[in-house]
């Protein structure tokens, strides 16, 4: 399991309801013309966290309809409802997903006897293998070097979806580590993550910037990381208007550019001003 991974969007309506049609044409998107690796869905990005325990199983079912066996499926099962995230493991072994993540658990600040059962309730209760999804600026949560070799020594604990700008354990992970999957969860740190031997990279600006990123990821690969920046430049460019302008919702806007029905975000995330709206349209048509 290597390479440019999408973090999926999902497409809403206006009322807030999944949008079937537009999440299939978000996922053809991502196949024939950003051409990426595999799809994480359910994460931060397919606006998980917003989403009822049904809504999560539809997902995992459509988006397992559509891209069928055709790339790698990872599917994000992580909540605080240790339950859920059984239960949904569950759901997804069944479907067929080829690996399963788990964000670390959040809120409560679980100390770290708590975040092992956890992951290990989890993946112990379905025959599949565990990426742990770690995003301390979103969670809080931040787990040491000893702390993921603690985990690691469960065995289907096969990996991390390391969304983090610390170079520093990155490296140290990967040198530990070495027969475990390390993703950069950053994109717009992808080039300084892939110079530091990641089996690759899981992220939302990847939905409409894959090709690019697939760029960056075998150019480094190959050490030709002069290549490779110039190409960083251009996709930071990019993201950080991403970013200034609302993420979720601007590259939402983009994919409707494209003739993607991308739909809008869930509530409580907002619906962008006209003039985001157009700025969106202007990026889509400057980058993409
Ligand atoms: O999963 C994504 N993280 C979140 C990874 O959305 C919270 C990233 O791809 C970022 O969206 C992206 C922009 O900062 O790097």
């Amino acid at each position: 399991m290597n390479g440019i991974i999408t973090a999926l969007m999902v497409s809403f309506d206006q009322d807030g309801n999944i949008n079937e049609k537009g999440l299939r044409e978000i996922i053809r998107y991502n196949l024939d013309v950003c051409k990426v690796d595999g799809l994480y869905v359910n994460g931060s990005t397919g606006e998980n966290f917003m989403l009822s325990t049904e809504e999560k199983k539809e997902v995992f079912r459509i988006v397992k309809d559509e891209a069928k066996e055709e790339t790698q499926l990872i599917a994000q099962v992580g909540s605080i409802n240790l339950r859920e995230s059984i239960d949904l493991a569950k759901y997804a072994t069944e479907l067929g997903y080829g690996a399963l993540s788990a964000v670390t658990p959040f809120y409560y600040k679980f100390d770290f006897e708590e975040i092992k059962h956890y992951y290990n309730s989890i993946i112990n209760a379905v025959d599949n293998k565990m990426i742990i999804y770690s995003i301390p600026f979103l969670t809080g949560v931040n787990i040491s070097l000893d702390q993921f070799a603690e985990l690691f020594e469960n065995e289907k604990i096969i990996g991390v979806k390391f969304t983090a700008g610390d170079f520093y354990l990155l490296e140290r992970m990967r040198k530990t580590f070495p027969n475990k999957l390390i993703y950069a969860g950053f994109d717009e740190m992808l080039l300084s993550a892939s110079v530091l031997g990641i089996d690759g990279a899981i992220g939302s600006t990847f939905n409409v910037n894959g090709q690019r990123a697939k760029q960056i990821y075998d150019l480094a690969k190959e050490g030709k990381v002069e290549e490779a920046r110039e190409i960083q430049h251009v996709t930071n460019d990019l993201i950080s208007d991403i970013l200034d302008n609302g993420l979720y919702q601007t590259i939402k806007e983009i994919l409707k550019d494209k003739g993607v029905d991308a739909g809008y975000c869930r509530q409580p995330m907002k619906v962008l001003s006209e003039e985001k709206t157009a700025f969106a349209k202007e990026l889509s048509n400057k980058y993409l």
